[in-house]
């Protein structure tokens, strides 16, 4: 019998698994190459460590590796029940409790290396975990989607470090809605964005489907279908990440201003944004969304 070493945690209502010992090695190179090493060559073990009967699909998995990015602390490759991510935000927060629950990381800042660029990271005193994710836009504005059963709905593409179809008005509410509903309703939307070739832009995939309404001044609600049928459970790091690009595109919201956004659960992270300028080009922004959250949970086998 082969043993994999992890840790579960979750950050609010989201589960992680760290996996710290026991999976093959992914070789070195950048993070995005060994991510696609690690899809072709030992896709079994993700399916073993992730899926049912040791898994579920709710399960984001963090796969513990050295870092290539020259000043970070580590790296970390998320997967999940049906594949890979770019980057995880609530994975991020469950994966330095996780450490530093084993003894492994004390309070400070430090640079975590992942397939789509490294992530400022800071572990606060009191356990807080604060990041900074990779930069974030908005990909595509003013979509209109024909969806079956829900009409015509406006959205839009952003990426947050995953790639993510935006709905601003969602077709149902989503405090205190029905989960499965909700669920039901982002499976179609999504069918439907695939129907019309949207599944990719500019190279990047546009695999979750995120709803969002605005609860009032700063305060936003959302509900995120991942990849494959689960949802999450928290606010979604990389989907907080993907609405406050929206958010900045559009004039709705200030740089260093915070928002809070709650999931599913009421579990909330606190967000803001700092402007980035790209090359000399004083025109092109794009934000660095920076999150806070806490750990609540872990369960060490
Ligand atoms: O927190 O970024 C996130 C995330 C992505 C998929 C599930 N959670």
């Amino acid at each position: 019998m082969h043993r994999i070493a992890f840790v579960d945690s979750h950050t609010g209502g989201e589960p992680t698994r760290l996996l710290l010992a026991g999976f093959p090695d992914l070789g070195d190179g950048p993070l995005a190459l060994r991510r696609a090493r690690l899809l072709a060559e030992h896709d079994a073990w993700r399916r073993a460590a992730i899926g049912e009967p040791r898994g579920h699909e709710a399960l984001v998995g963090a796969i513990l590796v050295p870092p290539h990015e020259p000043g970070c602390a580590f790296g970390v490759i998320f997967v999940n029940d049906v594949g890979a991510l770019g980057m995880c935000g609530h994975g991020l927060i469950g994966v330095v409790a996780s450490l530093a629950h084993l003894g492994r990381l004390a309070p400070g800042a430090f640079r975590v290396d992942t397939p789509v660029g490294p992530v400022a990271c800071a572990l606060e005193q009191d356990g807080a975990v604060t990041f900074e994710n990779v930069p974030s836009r908005v990909l595509r504005r003013d979509l209109a989607l024909t969806v079956p059963g829900l009409g015509e709905l406006r959205g839009e593409l952003a990426w947050g470090g995953n790639g993510f179809l935006l709905i601003r008005e969602p077709p149902l509410k989503l405090a205190d809605g029905d989960p499965l509903a909700l669920r039901a309703a982002c499976l179609a939307i999504r069918e439907a964005l695939l129907a019309a070739g949207l599944g990719a832009c500019e190279g990047l995939p546009i695999d979750h489907v995120e709803l969002v309404a605005r609860l009032g001044p700063g305060h936003y609600r959302n509900f995120v279908l991942c990849p494959g049928g689960a949802w999450d459970r928290s606010p979604c790091g990389t989907g907080t990440s993907a609405l406050l690009a929206s958010l900045a595109a559009r004039g709705e919201l200030e740089p260093e201003r915070a928002v809070i956004v709650e999931g599913p659960t009421g579990s909330r992270f606190v967000a803001r944004y700092r402007r980035r300028r790209r090359g000399a080009s004083a025109a092109h922004h794009r934000p660095r969304p920076s999150h806070r959250g806490r750990r609540a949970a872990l369960r060490a086998g």
